[in-house]
């Protein structure tokens, strides 16, 4: 194989990152080469997905003995393991576990991390894409952790980021400065830079929307919809319609080739479906930082003040502008 053509990998990014910050301790960067890691290791898996539960002979237990676990519950060990051996982070929020995770002091780090082991879990068994999603956030200080460490508003992040189990497995993350996305090579088992300064697009291509829950929207929702769709005319389909179910896959599609997301708040959830620390805070983050937006339809995501570790929000999220159309539609209906 010629090596003149070997792309940067996440580990020299991120090292290169950590250069620009003169006051970096470096701890931020083992944090992210560890999630790396973690997603290497729970890609694996997933493209066992399926073979997993084949193996087992009772459906608990497989062929060598071992406990056959669901993979999400999978996704939630790796990440706590790789986390806490990596002495990082001082504390967990997880969508798999009702309370915060602390790690053990002697090996607690500087930072506290929020994150959806396997976002769209649902759609294991029909092979769509998945994905890991989390936010990081600096410690406040060194004393005993709080609820007020992991209930802060996304603005406060630092970084943030997923890894998509998709047609290829894809590390994407800020760390403020840019959106950056890695694939991973499954041959080397490296992860390379595949699509640098990725920017939102201005224009919305792709509406996402599950239109399955139209008898519960709220007024304003389809004819926002219809609005979006109008820009269609005969000699030219301008919008698209696509939703996975996936958020995270719903996302990274609508960050390339321009999309508007919306789970609008509705009648069977009032407060909106989509979880504020783990789901919502590190895509907004990354929307932001790649010039999009993202709103619960009236304040900004990142501006939310979380009561509960598993709060729910309305999300609309993509280009700037559709987002304010969004919240205008929002208005004018109330
Ligand atoms: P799961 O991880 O339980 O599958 O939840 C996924 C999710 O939170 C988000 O990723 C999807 O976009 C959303 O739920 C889909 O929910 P609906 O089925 O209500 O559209």
């Amino acid at each position: 194989m010629s090596t003149g053509n070997i792309q940067k990998t996440l580990t020299q990014h991120i090292q290169d990152q950590q250069r620009t910050h003169l006051e970096a301790t470096g701890h931020l960067s083992a944090l992210l080469t560890q999630l790396g890691v973690a997603g290497k290791l729970i890609a694996a898996q997933v493209r066992r997905a399926g073979l997993i539960e084949i193996w087992g002979d009772t459906g608990d237990t497989n062929v060598q003995g071992e406990t056959v676990q669901k993979l999400d519950r999978i996704a939630q060990d790796v990440f706590v393991e790789t986390l806490t051996a990596s002495e990082t982070v001082a504390a967990m929020a997880s969508e798999e576990e009702n309370s915060i995770i602390e790690v053990n002091t002697h090996q607690a780090g500087d930072y506290i991390i929020a994150f959806d082991p396997l976002d769209g879990s649902s759609n294991i068994d029909a092979n769509v894409s998945i994905g890991t999603i989390f936010a990081v956030y600096k410690r406040h200080g060194q004393d005993e952790i709080v609820r007020r460490d992991v209930l802060r508003p996304g603005r406060e992040q630092i970084a943030a980021g997923y890894i998509l189990y998709g047609s290829s497995t894809m590390f994407v993350y800020t760390a403020g400065k840019t959106v950056d996305g890695f694939t991973l090579d499954p041959s080397c088992g490296e992860f390379f830079l595949s699509r640098p300064n990725i920017r939102m697009p201005d224009k919305t291509r792709v509406l996402s929307i599950n239109e399955g829950n139209e008898a519960y929207w709220p007024g304003w929702v389809k004819p926002f919809i219809n609005k979006i769709k109008t820009r269609n005319n005969q000699d030219k389909r301008r919008v698209t319609s696509r939703h996975i179910g996936s958020l995270v896959a719903d996302f990274h599609r609508n960050l390339i080739y321009g999309g508007l997301y919306l789970y609008p708040a509705d009648a069977r959830s009032p407060q909106g479906k989509l979880r504020v620390l783990y789901e919502c805070n590190p895509l907004a983050y990354m929307a932001e930082v790649a010039g999009g937006a993202a709103s619960d339809g009236t304040k900004r995501i990142l501006d939310i003040q979380p009561e509960h570790l598993h709060e729910r929000t309305a999300l609309i999220i993509g280009p700037k502008n559709e987002v304010a159309l969004a919240e205008q539609f929002i208005k004018e209906h109330s």
